[in-house]
């Protein structure tokens, strides 16, 4: 007998209805792709600024550098690599191409090149070793090409946008693996004749996408992920990952950096914000910058307000003349890496019990403990707050509040408060907005039995696939 496909339809949900089961909240507006979920999921990467500026001093080379001046006496990316895994990265984003047009690769696309350089006769290839010695670690690989280029005679007429589209086809066409970004710079500044180039976005991205698929293009204003506004390293406290990208550009056309820092909530497109910053003063090494590295305590700051503000962090970390990591920024970040796994060792939910509403079976309560990022809890359809109580076991002091929202359905959250009990009597201790792939609230120390999350407006039925609680005795 052939029973027809509504009737066996109607029977499977009467079935999945008297077992208790309810099928997922359906996706909310825009939403990320599979690979920019797990490049949101990174949450720190290693950005390396190295080329003709580290040897001169300069932050923005004129592009007339003889190419000799590229000269690692000693380059050693398997260290760079190898600390960058110790620090806990797990990717690293190397400039390629910077404004003055030096290619560390021998692009055949032009003569200021490593390959017409004396550095290892001629044949040196940085991004050959690099991407090898981030497979050798376990790291994803990604590139920085700045489309600004004060080298190329051509820049400043069409002939350029076919050249940098050659120049792109010699970096992301395979030869050197899988490249997890493609960070476009916004900048546009003149190039050797004096000239502003037309940029042909819809080309350079579409060049990215042919060649390397999952690869999430970042420039001010996506398509992948977007610049957070600031290179100061931080994120707005609120922090939609969604944009308004209609009729904006990378670089003078893109929206004001508050927008950039907040994004728009509802809005159509997917681009979570990246926040790129120095661990020293400039993008490039310097002697005169190691007493200036940034501290322990700056970095965790950063680390706060970019991770914890639902961004990934991109900290530059600039290899020296030799071509390796210094040891002054090597060392500050294994004393970072430390840091986040002192404070972020012992979560003080465990032992924990949650009651509140839920969807249902498969979306309970409890699903925001523990570590599976699938596992989330769930509000039925059309109803946009909920409170969530957790029972500690026993008396906790904590100062860091985690919670993650399930980003594959969409961004949801706009408002939320938590509410902690202490001897008795409920107090609040944060009230904010968004909180996205990730939500680290700093409250003062508290010492609870019981902790309320609550979720107070959704632009849709809510989702939390994590509430965690941690005290940083440290900051
Ligand atoms: C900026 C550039 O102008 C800086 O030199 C640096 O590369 C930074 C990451 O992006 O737009």
């Amino acid at each position: 007998m052939r029973i027809r496909p509504s009737i066996y339809v109607s029977f499977v949900f009467l079935v999945l209805l008297a077992a208790g089961c309810q099928s997922a909240p359906a996706p909310y507006g825009a939403c990320p792709t599979p690979a920019q979920v797990a490049w949101q999921q990174m949450e720190m990467n290693m950005f390396c600024h190295f080329g003709p500026n580290t040897f001169t001093g300069a932050e923005w080379g004129s592009g007339a550098e003889p190419e000799d001046i590229f000269n690692p006496s000693d380059l050693d990316c398997g260290q760079w690599a190898a600390t960058a895994r110790a620090a806990g990265f797990r990717g690293i984003i190397v400039t390629a191409k910077h404004h003055d047009g030096f290619c560390l690769w021998p692009s055949p696309e032009s003569r200021h090149t490593v390959a017409h350089s004396r550095w290892r006769d001629g044949r040196g290839d940085v991004l050959r070793e690099l991407s090898d010695a981030c497979a050798a670690e376990g790291l994803r690989f990604g590139i920085y090409i700045s489309p600004w280029d004060r080298n190329d005679p051509r820049y400043g007429s069409p002939a350029y946008n076919d050249a940098f589209v050659h120049t792109l086809e010699s970096v992301l066409d395979g030869r050197y693996g899988p490249v997890f970004e493609q960070w476009f710079d916004g900048a546009c500044g003149e190039g050797p004749t004096g000239r502003r180039q037309e940029y042909d976005w819809p080309l350079f991205n579409g060049t990215v996408a042919r060649l390397q698929p999952q690869a999430v293009i970042f420039s001010d204003v996506g398509p992948g992920c977007r610049w957070v506004g600031n290179e100061r390293g931080h994120a707005g406290r609120t922090n939609w990952s969604t944009l308004e990208v209609e009729g904006f550009t990378p670089g003078a056309g893109s929206p004001p950096v508050q927008v950039l820092g907040e994004g728009t909530p509802g809005a159509s497109h997917w681009a979570a914000a990246e926040t790129d910053v120095s661990i020293r003063p400039g993008w490039f090494w310097r002697a005169s910058e190691t007493e200036k590295v940034k501290n322990v305590r700056e970095l965790m700051q950063i680390y706060y307000e970019s991770v914890g503000r639902n961004s990934l962090l991109l900290l530059n970390v600039p290899p020296d003349t030799c071509g390796r990591i210094d040891a002054v920024d090597s060392l500050r970040l294994m004393e970072f890496r430390a840091a986040l796994d002192s404070v972020f060792a012992d979560d003080l939910t465990a032992g924990a019990t949650v009651s509140g509403p839920s969807r249902g079976r498969g979306f309970a309560p409890a699903n925001v403990l523990g570590t599976d990022y699938d596992r989330y809890w769930a509000m039925p359809d059309g109803e946009t707050a909920a409170v969530l109580t957790l029972s500690l076991d026993g008396e906790k002091t904590f100062n860091r509040v985690v919670l993650q929202e399930y980003i594959p359905l969409g961004q949801r959250i706009s408002a939320f408060h938590i509410e902690a009990l202490t001897d008795g009597v409920w107090r609040e201790i944060a009230r904010e907005t968004t909180v996205g792939y990730k939500r680290i609230v700093l409250t003062e120390k508290v010492s609870a039995t019981a902790l309320r999350v609550a979720v107070d407006e959704a632009l849709a039925c809510p989702t939390l696939t994590r509430v965690a609680l941690y005290c940083d005795s440290i900051f």
